[in-house]
């Protein structure tokens, strides 16, 4: 499908291709296996300049938006859902600045970012919110010219890397939703540490983090936007990175998809290769087709949001709920076509099996992305009337 990119867009992409092929498939496996964070892999996309794609030039990024970044993340986990999210996490950890963040606070932080040099990471989740993002209990308050934040943030991806967080604290518990803010804090400010480190099913090298607030002071000058503006903030964020999760998602389904085309032209059973028999072709017809139809959502929400379009937590979400119920299925028939080799750790199929299954849950579980779509297409119901 031509989905006519630009030559800038193309060149990224290639680019991260180029990557992903010659750099992160010879280690996915080994990083997978240990649970490591990939530091070499951080450094070839910083120096490759990838970082900055998202980050307007006058922050020393390329001047891109979310479809740049997508097409790097979807390029990136057609090797390895996991090393790709060092990447779009730090995206994640940025955007509350660059869509709220001062001039100063802008200057400050994004050049890094955009190098390469610092990664970001964004911490909303606690034990006890996770869907319910109106339930955090960390809280902040001022005092003098600082806040003081108290809390526990749970797995936060880039926990511990990062040196930026974007974090959303309590700020006046009786006005609901209304009463968080959203700050920057950087890793080293007394009072903030890292917590537990997560053992996880997939994306195992990505680092999941606790963060962890004892009276950390931070100026006030660290508040984005408003006092009483943090749920909008990370709401208005995820609106726009929900289309990254999607691309991730993406690409895990291409990569396993890939792999299962090219083991069913080798593979010979009953003396023909599997690629000649019905089931097979079928199988792998459904995943093309499944795959297509969410680059083509994926790719035209991207759009949307660069577009500047106000209104895009339905399609956000759409693009989300249908490029990871894609990778789920897709993955899962991936294994299958290969059959006990897809089994086996020896074939990345079984890897990207559990890596896909994160795409579901994280940046909101594919219930909420129904609920958000729900709640949207009612909206509209009413407005006609
Ligand atoms: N853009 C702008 N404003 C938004 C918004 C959006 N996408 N979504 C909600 N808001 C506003 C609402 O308009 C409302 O504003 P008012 O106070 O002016 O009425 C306010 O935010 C509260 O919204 P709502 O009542 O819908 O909040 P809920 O507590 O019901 O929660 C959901 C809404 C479930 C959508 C939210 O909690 C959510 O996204 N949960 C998933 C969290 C998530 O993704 N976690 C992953 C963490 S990052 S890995």
């Amino acid at each position: 499908m031509n989905y006519y990119l630009t030559e800038e867009q193309q060149m990224i992409k290639e680019l991260a291709a180029k990557i992903a092929d010659e750099k992160i498939k010879p280690v996915a496996l080994k990083y997978d296996e240990e649970g490591t964070f990939p530091h070499d892999i951080v450094k070839i996309l910083a120096d490759s300049d990838l970082f900055g794609v998202y980050i307007g030039e006058e922050y020393g990024g390329f001047g891109g938006g979310i479809f740049e970044m997508a097409l790097v993340v979807e390029e990136l986990s057609r090797a390895c859902g996991g090393i790709s999210l060092a990447f779009a996490a730090s995206g994640l950890g940025a955007f509350p600045i660059i869509l709220y963040g001062t001039e100063e606070h802008k200057q400050k932080y994004l050049p890094d970012i955009a190098s390469g040099a610092k990664l970001a990471a964004f911490g909303l989740t606690e034990a006890n919110a996770g869907s319910d993002a109106a339930g955090i209990q960390t809280t902040a308050v001022l005092d003098g010219d600082e806040y003081v934040l108290n809390g526990t943030k749970q797995w936060i991806t880039n926990g511990g890397e990062a040196e930026i967080y974007t974090v959303i604290a309590c700020t006046n518990r009786a006005k609901g939703a209304r009463g968080f803010s959203a700050f920057i804090v950087e890793k080293g400010t007394p009072g903030f540490s890292f917590g537990k480190k997560e053992n996880k099913m997939g994306i195992r090298a990505s680092v999941t983090s606790e963060l962890v607030f004892e009276d950390c002071r931070i100026p006030k000058e660290n508040l984005l936007s408003r006092e009483g503006m943090g749920f909008i903030v990370a709401m208005k964020t995820l609106d726009r990175t929900r289309p990254g999760v999607a691309a991730q998602a993406l690409g895990i389904a291409q990569g396993a998809f890939d792999e299962a085309l090219k083991y069913s032209g080798e593979r010979v059973q009953f003396n023909k290769p599997i690629s000649s028999f019905q089931a097979i072709q079928h199988m792998l017809a459904d995943m093309a087709i499944q795959i297509e139809a969410a680059r083509c959502l994926v790719y035209q929400t991207c759009r949307l949001v660069d577009s500047g379009e106000k209104s895009i937590s339905k399609e956000s979400a759409m693009s989300k709920v249908f490029a990871s119920d894609t990778a789920m299925k897709v993955t899962i028939d991936a294994v299958q076509v290969m059959g006990g080799y897809g089994y086996m750790k020896e074939y990345p199929v079984e890897k990207m099996m559990r890596d896909a299954k994160i795409t579901q849950i994280y940046e909101g579980t594919n219930q909420i992305q129904r609920n958000v779509i729900a709640l949207e297409l009612i909206k509209g119901l009413k407005t006609k009337k």
